[in-house]
């Protein structure tokens, strides 16, 4: 039987409940439609999304420009396999070489697979390049880490609920505190065969985490000097949500006007995903110098869906996207307009501690323990004001609207959120 559309808010969640994996909680919301910064549910109720499906629909829902680009291709070649070639990769491979600066690409599908090609990659570098004896490769990854949800990436996690009894668990990472690059130089002084460093230029389910001014550059330089791999994991904080083209910049012609040229941190392997595609396809993606991708010979790795002709065509007019409407400088100067808001609020209310983060990607933190329920019933409550937004750990909620938003939607949203919080 067809669900019908027609469906009730009460009946879809029955349906996931009775027969989906209960793998998720999400808020008691059902969406039907999205267009620009707006969803609906199926009661025909507008919301603001000011989650972005974690920062993968930064151009907005259902841009015009992506879906047709994708209702285009759809309707022509959907997938060939790369036992075959197929027009649209070449190009895109070029486009994405000349836009982010890098030789070469290696496509792939979700976040994870891209971050777990980059674990692959780094490793065969060592071993093939570096001398580093096999199996002997170790990479550093930062406590409060999120990669996604593989086994091995699950393995360096120390979230519990991520990590729990989905062992054995693969060994080869060492674990240090974020945003503490003497922390980072000891780890390499102290272990051998250091192959690389993967890092999130902002912690994102951390919590969003913004290191301090410098810790990337001098992470970066440290990484040089040991002639370890510096592995940038911007599937969260890349694609003009944190106010330019890339956290970790790198090529400092991006489209924030105000660019301070700082974090320019050029990485040996960028990691992206989510807002590759603008949200409406999975795309993820591993850009690295010749030198590193040469490793890669025919048969090494690969899958079905990566580098697929949707996927290149998708992601090439989401990046135009990005640049047609400027979106990195429109994410910047509304994060600050965001952020100078909600500090204003927080002087005047005792339930919100802080406000962090960079560009549109951004969060507060209550006044609660971490197991309290105050920002689940927070968001419930934004949610019944008309604006969808989801804690990431305990007391903090994070704030990422769609990068098209305009200051008029920002500052509706800004009265939402303060007129919420005051009523609690
Ligand atoms: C979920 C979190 C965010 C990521 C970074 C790789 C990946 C992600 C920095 C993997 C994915 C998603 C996963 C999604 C919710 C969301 C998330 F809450 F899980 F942690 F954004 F913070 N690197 N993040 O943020 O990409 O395989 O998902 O395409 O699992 O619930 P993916």
């Amino acid at each position: 039987m067809l669900i019908t559309d027609n469906q009730s808010s009460k009946a879809a969640i029955a349906l996931e409940d009775k027969y989906g994996a209960h793998n998720y909680h999400p808020l008691p919301v059902v969406l039907q439609k999205g267009e620009g910064v707006y969803v609906w549910d199926v009661e025909g109720k507008k919301y603001y999304d000011f989650l972005s499906a974690y920062s993968a629909v930064n151009q907005g829902h259902c841009h015009p420009r992506i879906v047709n680009r994708l209702q285009e291709q759809a309707a022509k070649l959907t997938l060939t396999s790369r036992a075959f070639y197929n027009d649209q990769l070449g190009i895109y491979e070029k486009y994405m070489s000349e836009y982010f600066g890098f030789d070469k690409v290696l496509p792939m599908n979700t976040g994870a697979e891209a971050v777990e090609t980059a674990i692959k990659l780094c490793r065969k570098y060592a071993y093939e390049k570096c001398g580093i004896p096999e199996e002997k490769a170790t990479i550093i990854v930062c406590e409060n880490n999120f990669h996604g949800r593989t086994t091995t990436i699950i393995s360096f996690s120390n979230d519990e609920t991520a990590r729990k009894n989905f062992g054995p668990y693969t060994p080869g990472f060492i674990k240090i505190p974020y945003n503490d690059v003497d922390a980072l130089e000891k780890a390499i002084k102290e272990n051998d065969h250091i192959a690389g460093f993967l890092v999130e230029p902002i912690q994102g389910e951390a919590g969003v985490f913004v290191p301090d001014e410098g810790y990337l550059e001098k992470a970066h330089k440290i990484c040089k000097d040991n002639n370890v791999l510096f592995i940038a994991d911007e599937v969260q904080t890349g694609i003009a949500r944190t106010g330019r083209l890339l956290a970790t910049c790198g090529n400092c012609d991006c489209a924030d006007k105000n660019c301070s040229g700082t974090p320019d941190v050029k990485p040996d392997m960028l990691i992206l995903g989510k807002a590759l595609s603008g949200g409406a396809y999975p795309v993820s993606a591993v850009l690295a110098d010749d030198h590193i991708m040469e490793v890669i010979k025919p048969g090494v790795h690969g899958s079905t869906f990566g580098g697929n002709p949707i996927a290149a065509a998708v992601a090439m007019e989401a990046l135009e996207v990005v640049r047609d409407e400027n979106l990195a400088e429109n994410a910047f100067r509304l994060g600050e307009l965001f952020r100078s808001e909600l500090n204003d609020f927080i002087a005047e209310n005792e339930l919100v501690t802080l406000v962090r983060g960079k560009g549109l990607l951004n969060a507060i933190v209550i006044d609660e323990t971490e197991d309290s329920d105050l920002a689940w019933d927070i968001c419930v409550k934004l949610k019944d004001n008309g604006l969808l937004a989801k804690p990431t750990h305990g007391n903090i909620i994070r704030f990422a609207p769609p990068l098209v938003i305009n200051e008029e939607q920002l500052m509706d949203c800004v009265r939402i959120i303060k007129e919420t919080i005051s009523s609690m």
